[in-house]
């Protein structure tokens, strides 16, 4: 199919050549460097995913939206750039919406585009087919959200979601394109000049000198600094520069779990097996790209020595980010850098050569004495062979499959398994881990992996809890289709945390946590053409596991856990309301 339509011509009238919606929104994307689209055919998309596919445009079909918008949204972390998401009207939109606003939340650049059912019905709620007020729906759930009811206006509609989802602090974007828009037909020469290639959708923003001059003076002032690098730093892809930050200051440091690899977890200043030791007894916290929310604690609390949870630690904060109205959301921001992240080290770097004195050696020792110690003691815990395998033993394996193949991008869910994942599995480079960041969502788990394996071609290793991989566990079938080198790994303990809650009525329903038991999920990915493994101990995952990556079949790993080794809500038991927590 060409990008012009050839009306038909009369040797008399020779009309000029016209374009239609669908291939303006097309040249639209592509001419800004979009290749990719994920979705979901229907009314009114269908022949946009034919003719994008026609067009040259990869175009991954999901079995549920909500997992093509979790494919689009990390593919924008991925990348820097934004990700596409394609859905239909009403129920395809709302599929989709819930990736959207966990787009925004963690400060993913995406876009989703909906076809829409016609405004004129809409508005005046005539009740057409998959009628809803998408607009208005997706507003307060992401960043920006716009409409085009012209073709003229498509190349202008395209743009403005491609600077509001990557510029600033990135995050997901809606587009509305009712079904009308896309027939309409204009000039094609006129279609062309329409479009708009975006320069510079995501300029620096250039801290202020004395923000540097107050960062620093605070940061040589401490006796116990840290660094804290969040999944912000790991977007900002300053990764050269940030590396030196640290090294070159001496500071111990922490990732949060999708800044891990940054530096290699392996490094030495790497303070994560310290990490209760370091953060309540830090004096000055250098947070780069990573927010003061409910995964740290806020701030204050316990976690950093704060008497109750809502009394301050002491410490003090220097915060780089690039949202001035993040500064003071949870407690005193003595120096905020505002910026983007590149600029602002990049900044700082400039001002600490060779001389900068190191931390004092007592803050290092103590760290490392800390550190040295749970090292030892996760070591020991890492070399049992219990029967059936528990958390442990299987992510040993794990271990030292990611170990052996860095580049592979980890995909991680669930509650103990993500915890345990992220505790146990070393990442030697950057935004090489996924997850359920800032919202701990479940989910995702089969968007990402389709996405990390679509975008980089690597080969992707998906550690899944049970009941988080049900959230998404259809597209298996997508993973096979598309001959993706995925690796799914069931961590199976049979249930939401575990697999032996009771029934607190008697009746004859199980727990509400609770699943079938031995389930074979393996099945699932044979009956697709996959491989399917059934592992219940570490040879056989590592079995698994090296043959997957290998071979760059998609394989699902049904590893058995022992069904009692989980804890209620992983390592956040504690944000159960008081009344229902286990006893
Ligand atoms: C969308 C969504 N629904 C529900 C939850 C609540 N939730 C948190 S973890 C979890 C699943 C934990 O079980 P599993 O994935 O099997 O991990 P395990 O702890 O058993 O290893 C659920 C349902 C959530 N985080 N997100
Ligand atoms: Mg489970």
């Amino acid at each position: 199919m060409s990008a012009v339509l050839s009306p038909v011509s009369s040797a008399a009238t020779e009309a000029p050549p016209m374009i239609d919606g669908f291939h303006l929104l097309i040249n639209a994307l592509k001419l800004n460097g979009i290749d990719t689209i994920y979705g979901l055919p229907g009314i009114p998309i269908t022949d946009l995913t034919r003719m994008a596919q026609a067009e040259g445009m990869r175009v991954i079909s999901f079995r549920h939206e909500q997992n093509a918008g979790n494919a689009a949204a990390i593919a924008g972390f991925i990348n820097g750039k934004p990700g596409v998401c394609l859905t239909v009207s009403a129920p395809g939109f709302l599929n989709g919406l819930t990736a959207l606003a966990n787009a925004t939340t963690n400060c993913f650049p995406m876009i989703l585009i909906s076809g829409s059912s016609e405004r004129e019905i809409v508005d005046l709620q005539q009740g057409d087919y998959e009628e809803m007020d998408q607009l208005a729906v997706a507003k307060p759930l992401c960043k920006a959200a716009f409409r085009v009811l012209n073709a003229e206006d498509i190349g202008v509609g395209i743009a403005r979601a491609i600077r509001a989802a990557v510029s600033g602090r990135p995050g997901g974007v809606y587009l509305d394109l009712p079904g009308k828009l896309f027939a309409q037909t204009i000039d094609a020469a006129a279609g062309a000049a329409s479009l708009i290639k975006v320069v510079d959708p995501a300029p620096r923003q250039i801290p202020a000198p004395e923000a540097i001059d107050r960062a620093l003076k605070l940061l040589k002032s401490a006796k116990r600094p840290l660094i804290l690098l969040g999944k912000g730093a790991a977007y900002a892809r300053a990764d050269v520069d940030i590396r030196t930050l640290v090294e070159r200051t001496g500071i111990p440091y922490l990732s949060m779990s999708m800044a891990k690899g940054l530096l290699p977890d392996t490094h030495e200043q790497s303070a994560s097996a310290a990490r209760s030791y370091v953060l309540p007894e830090a004096d000055v916290v250098l947070l780069i790209g990573a927010r003061l929310n409910w995964l740290l604690a806020h701030g204050k609390g316990k976690t950093w020595g704060g008497k109750d949870h809502k009394n301050w630690g002491g410490q003090k904060f220097i915060q780089v980010d690039i949202s001035p109205t993040e500064m003071d959301s949870n407690v005193r921001i003595d120096a905020p850098v505002v910026g983007d992240i590149g600029s602002c080290v990049s900044a700082l770097l400039a001002r600490i050569d060779g001389n900068w004195s190191k931390p004092p050696a007592e803050w290092l020792n103590a760290v490392a004495e800390r550190k040295n110690k749970n090292v030892a003691k996760m070591a020991e815990t890492l070399a049992k062979d219990p029967k059936p395998m528990n958390f442990q033993s299987a992510l040993n394996v794990v271990r030292d499959i990611v170990k052996a193949n860095p580049d592979a991008m980890l995909v991680n869910e669930g509650a103990n398994a993500l915890d345990f994942t992220r505790s146990i599995v070393d990442m030697y480079k950057p935004r090489k881990r996924l997850d359920v960041g800032t919202w701990g969502v479940m989910g995702i788990g089969m968007g990402f992996a389709v996405a990390a394996a679509v975008e980089t071609g690597q080969p992707v290793i998906a550690i899944e809890g049970d009941s988080a991989f049900g959230f998404s566990g259809m597209e298996v079938e997508t993973i096979c289709r598309y001959n993706l080198p995925v690796c799914v790994v069931i961590l199976n303990n049979n249930g939401v945390y575990r697999g032996t809650d009771k029934n607190l009525g008697g009746g004859k329903d199980v727990a509400p946590t609770v699943f079938v038991k031995d389930a074979r999920y393996e099945k699932m990915m044979e009956a697709f053409g996959g491989v399917g493994v059934y592992a219940t101990t570490p040879a056989e995952l590592r079995r698994g596991m090296e043959e997957a990556v290998r071979s760059r079949r998609p394989t699902l790993i049904n590893a058995i856990i022992d069904e009692t080794a989980g804890t209620e809500s992983g390592r956040i038991t504690s944000l159960n309301p008081a009344a229902r927590k286990k006893s």
